[in-house]
């Protein structure tokens, strides 16, 4: 079977891991399985800084999935150590309000030497994946550059005037919370999907929206030309997973990107949001936690638990995402 599954970071990425388990390979690095899994990873946080290109989302996957993760943070390497940023600190060399370990620090500079000798992004991740195994194909939505960016009130002046900061210094530096006027993907009316990305979604048996932050990881993805013409397109079923559990996001300030574009944070609102593929949206089908309900025109709503505290609970939130789709595992 194929299954394709849009992710952003830590919510993306532990999502993963139950979707390995539940087609029977190991949670962490490879094995043998006659499945296929590909995820669509968002590039819309990735960001330059200390001359480097960091991609938090496709590292948080590669990490999480490669075994080398730090779990208590959820991002970043395990075992990690800080000289560099202490070192940068000490010169004053900003932003000292972003953390990048010495371990990390390694895949950024990896990374960018690939980038600057010419490499596309889905080539340096590919490259970087034959160290971490993953055992599951790392797909950056685009090749092309797409940023978020957060558009609030002038942090010097106030609301009369206006400006649009990187995602990270909103999310890191300002833990999101000046209200967001507008949440821009930048550079995206240029992009294009990655074509291998474009047609895992196309061939895909199933396809399925982690748990992932709906506007700046599953939305942004959505935002990436090409990337909704697939979805649509597609003889597989398209099953969402609900991010926002009892009214909150179960991890992380996705309430404050909800209200941002006008979307209430309940399950029904989110997958109101994503709308049914009936309708020009991009569900068939929407998984909310128990005890949680949402009435979504066209779409296929069940109530299951959601909370992924182990594997096994989320190799049976996999289990019911495919079953929704309509495959057996
Ligand atoms: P990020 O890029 O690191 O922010 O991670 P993602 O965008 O992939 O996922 C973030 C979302 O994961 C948040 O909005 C959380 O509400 C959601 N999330 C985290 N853990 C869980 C969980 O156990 N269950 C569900 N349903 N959602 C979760
Ligand atoms: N998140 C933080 O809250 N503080 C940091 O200093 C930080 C550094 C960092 C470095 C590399 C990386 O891949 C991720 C990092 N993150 C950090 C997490 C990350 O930037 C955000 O949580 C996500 O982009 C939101 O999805
Ligand atoms: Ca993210």
């Amino acid at each position: 079977m194929r299954v394709t599954v849009l992710v952003g970071g830590v919510g993306g990425a532990r999502f993963l891991l139950g979707v390995k388990a539940a087609l029977g390979l190991p949670a962490t690095g490879e094995g043998e399985s006659e499945h296929e899994i590909t995820a669509v990873v968002n590039v819309g946080d990735d960001v330059w800084m200390h001359g480097l290109r960091i991609c938090p989302d496709l590292d948080t996957c590669m990490y999480t999935l490669g075994g080398g993760i730090d779990t208590e943070r959820g991002w970043g390497r395990v075992g990690e150590t800080w000289t560099v940023r202490d070192e940068l600190a000490a010169y004053g060399a900003e932003p000292t309000w972003f953390g990048l370990g010495d371990r990390d620090l390694a895949t950024h500079l990896v990374r960018s030497r690939m980038l600057r000798a010419g490499y596309p992004l889905s080539d340096v991740t590919a490259a970087l994946c034959d160290r971490w195994r993953p055992g599951v194909r790392l797909l950056p939505a685009t090749d092309d550059r797409v940023e978020t960016h957060v558009v609030v009130d002038d942090p010097d002046t106030g609301p009369q005037a206006r400006k649009a900061i990187h995602f990270q210094e909103w999310w890191v530096r300002l833990h999101a919370e000046p209200a967001a006027h507008e949440i821009v993907s930048v550079g995206a009316d240029e992009a294009t999907v990655l074509p291998a990305a474009r047609d895992a979604i196309r061939d895909a048996d199933a396809v399925v929206l982690a748990p992932s932050n709906p506007v700046v990881s599953i939305g942004t993805i959505l935002n990436v030309p090409g990337v909704r013409d697939a979805l649509r397109e597609t003889k597989a079923k398209v099953v969402g997973l609900s991010p926002i559990v009892g009214g909150k996001p179960v991890r992380g300030m996705a309430d404050a990107c909800l209200t941002a574009i006008g979307v209430e944070t309940t399950a029904e609102a989110v997958g109101r949001h994503l709308g049914a593929r009936a309708d020009g949206g991009v569900l068939d089908g929407w998984l909310v936690h128990s005890g949680d309900t949402a009435d979504v025109p066209g779409v296929d709503v069940r109530s299951v638990p959601l909370l992924m505290t182990d594997v096994e609970a989320t190799a049976e939130m996999a289990r019911r995402a495919l079953e929704l789709a309509g495959t057996t595992v």
